[in-house]
Order: structure tokens, then C-alpha cells, then sequence
């Protein structure tokens, strides 16, 4: 399929890979979406609201997002593929430069770019780093701020005009939402169709992800790892999807928690093994409700010496610049 019109894009999958897509009636509108901002102010959240299902985790820990997780929604006029992109921020080890760059790849390549930021705060030098990287950017970019629900009414002006401030010049839209109650939400959809140009259905009309469910399973496993431990430990986790095996009535999945250091492995173990088996338990109902089927869990720990700081040990683990 071929649109001489469109820039070419280097999201766009390969359509033989997702099977047969139905041709959109006649002024359909579709295009990708990068949705791009700050660690933590709640990307992720948003494109699982947006698209209704858990694709992207989530969790008050910064840089919970270490991929590029594209979430579908389809509506009667529009096919919206939006692209959740792991938070920008200074980087510290190899990992953080991956992350970093990827999500800058993602934000040059798609139709629209939506730019989230914390709105119960003012801006920061954080956000301004990320305005200059998208204000030459010629891709419409929608500023959305996000989290209104935490912002008193009082507070909502002052805040808003701290980002308005750094943005260019009457170049972007602005809209207000909250992630988590959903107010504001429809708003920000009709905002993002009215971007987008006339195209194909990109994907089945019933597609919300093409990410894989052995990829999701790991990230609900390091979802709970992020919720349940602290400091470096978090952030010092990548998990390995070891097998998984569908019977009749279960699915056996057997994973692996790698770490940097012997004392990370002992606290993700546990007194008796008591923090593993509560990741492990919390971990299996997530993956229960993706798979909607009965789900046995078996979790093993191991030591692999600054896997962060290794090019390699990053690719093998699934972490490498996409193009
Ligand atoms: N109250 C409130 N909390 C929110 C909202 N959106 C997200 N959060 C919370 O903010 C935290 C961060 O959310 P994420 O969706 O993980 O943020 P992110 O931008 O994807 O973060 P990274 O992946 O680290 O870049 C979580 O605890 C969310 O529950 C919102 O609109 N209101
Ligand atoms: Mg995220």
C-alpha cells in the first residue's frame, strides 16, 4: 500500500504480518501518535485509557517505561496508533541513553506528536529541554496536561501559562485532561483526530496491541517489582521470559529476575522467600486477567553484574535502539 501524499514513516508495520484488514470507508482518518514527555507524568496511563486496555505499565517510579508499546484505538472515523515512549531525562548509564533515544526516534517519526506533561505542577527545566527538541519539529504537537485531577481550580491558570510560556508561539494546541478520571479525555481524542490526514486502517479494527503477550507477562512481573521494592532496586531489574507452556486448563510461564548486585537478589528474594512469592502471586493475577485463563507462575532470580552499563547484555535483554 502505497500513499504518495504521506511522509514516509518508519512506524508503519509490516501489513502482511497482522492479517487481513478490512479497506476504511471513504474520508477515513488514521496516523501514529508518539506520545512523548517527562518520566512520570503519566504516559503510559494515558494510552491505556485511551485504547481501554492495560498494554503499558505504570507505576509512581520514573522511567517505568523502557520500550515502545503501540496501543490501537479504533472509532468509526478514525484509527489512532499511538506509541507510549519511555520518559526523557538526562541518562546515567547505557540503558538510560537507549531509553532516551528511542524516544526521540519515536517523536521524528510519527503524524502528531502529544507532548504530556505533569499539569499539577508548573513547567521545569525538564519540560523545556523537551519543548526545544520538538520546537523546529514540523509534525503538529499537542501540549497535554495531564494529571488535572491533583491541580486545585485555583492553581489551573497559573499552571497552565507556566507551559504556554515555553512553547512556541501560538503553534500548539493545548488541552487539559486527567489520566486517571478520564476527565477531559474526549476532548483530547477529537483534538488528535482533527490532526490526523485521510488513510488506511493500519491494523484489524479489533487490534489493540501487536505487542506480544510473552512481552507484556514480563512487564507485569517487573510492574509489581517496581511497586513493591524500592530505590535501586527498581530500576536495577530486567525480567527474562524463560518458557511458556499452554496446557488445556493453565499456562505454565517461568520467568527470570535479573539484577546487578547479590544484595538486590536478597531483597527481591526475601525473608524466607516471602517478597518473591507476594511479586509472584500479585504478578500471576495481572497476567491472569491478560490471558483471561488460569496462570501458574514460577519466578527465579539471578546476578548478572551491571547488565545496565553493557551494550550487549541491553540487546539481549531487549533493549536496543529502534529505528
Ligand atoms: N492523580 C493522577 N495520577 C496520575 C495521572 N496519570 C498518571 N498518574 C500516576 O502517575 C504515575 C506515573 O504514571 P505512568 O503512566 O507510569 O507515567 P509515565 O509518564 O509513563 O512514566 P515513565 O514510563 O517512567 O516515563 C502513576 O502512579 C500513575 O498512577 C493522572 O491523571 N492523575
Ligand atoms: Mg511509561
Amino acid at each position: 500500500m502505497n500513499f504518495p501524499d504521506r511522509e514516509p514513516n518508519s512506524q508503519i508495520p509490516d501489513l502482511t504480518m497482522v492479517g487481513t484488514i478490512p479497506v476504511a470507508p471513504a474520508g477515513y482518518k488514521s496516523g501514529f501518535i508518539s506520545i512523548v514527555g517527562r518520566p512520570n507524568v503519566g504516559k503510559s496511563t494515558l494510552m491505556n485509557y485511551l485504547v481501554g486496555q492495560k498494554i503499558a505499565i505504570a507505576s509512581p517510579v520514573p522511567q517505568t517505561t523502557r520500550n515502545l508499546l503501540r496501543g490501537v484505538l479504533t472509532t468509526p472515523t478514525a484509527q489512532l496508533i499511538f506509541i507510549d515512549t519511555p520518559g526523557i531525562h538526562k541518562p546515567h548509564h547505557q540503558l538510560g541513553e537507549v531509553l532516551v533515544k528511542n524516544a526521540q526516534n519515536a517523536m521524528r517519526s510519527t503524524d502528531a506528536v502529544l507532548l504530556v506533561v505533569d499539569g499539577s505542577v508548573e513547567s521545569g527545566g525538564g519540560d523545556r529541554f523537551i519543548v526545544e527538541l520538538l520546537s523546529q519539529t514540523k509534525t503538529p504537537v499537542i501540549l497535554g496536561l495531564n494529571k488535572i485531577d491533583l491541580c486545585p481550580e485555583n492553581h489551573r491558570a497559573e499552571i497552565a501559562n507556566s507551559y504556554i510560556e515555553i512553547a512556541p508561539p501560538n503553534r500548539w494546541q493545548f488541552v487539559k485532561f486527567s489520566a486517571v478520571t478520564g476527565e477531559g479525555l474526549d476532548a483530547l481524542q477529537q483534538v488528535l483526530i482533527d490532526c490526523l490526514e485521510t488513510g488506511p486502517y493500519y491494523y484489524p479494527p479489533d487490534l489493540v496491541t501487536d505487542q506480544p503477550e510473552r512481552f507484556i507477562m514480563g512487564e507485569l512481573i517487573r510492574e509489581q517489582i517496581l511497586l513493591l521494592t524500592r530505590e535501586e532496586v527498581p530500576h536495577s531489574v530486567a525480567v527474562i521470559i524463560d518458557r511458556v507452556q499452554e496446557e488445556p486448563n493453565i499456562t505454565r510461564v517461568q520467568a527470570t529476575i535479573c539484577v546487578e548486585r547479590d544484595s538486590q537478589k536478597g531483597i527481591l528474594i526475601g525473608k524466607g522467600g516471602q517478597m518473591l512469592k507476594t511479586i509472584g502471586t500479585a504478578a500471576r493475577e495481572q497476567m491472569q486477567k491478560l490471558i483471561a485463563g488460569k496462570v501458574h507462575l514460577e519466578l527465579f532470580v539471578k546476578v548478572q553484574l551491571k547488565w545496565r552499563q553493557s551494550r550487549l547484555k541491553l540487546s539481549e535483554l531487549g533493549y536496543r535502539i529502534e529505528k
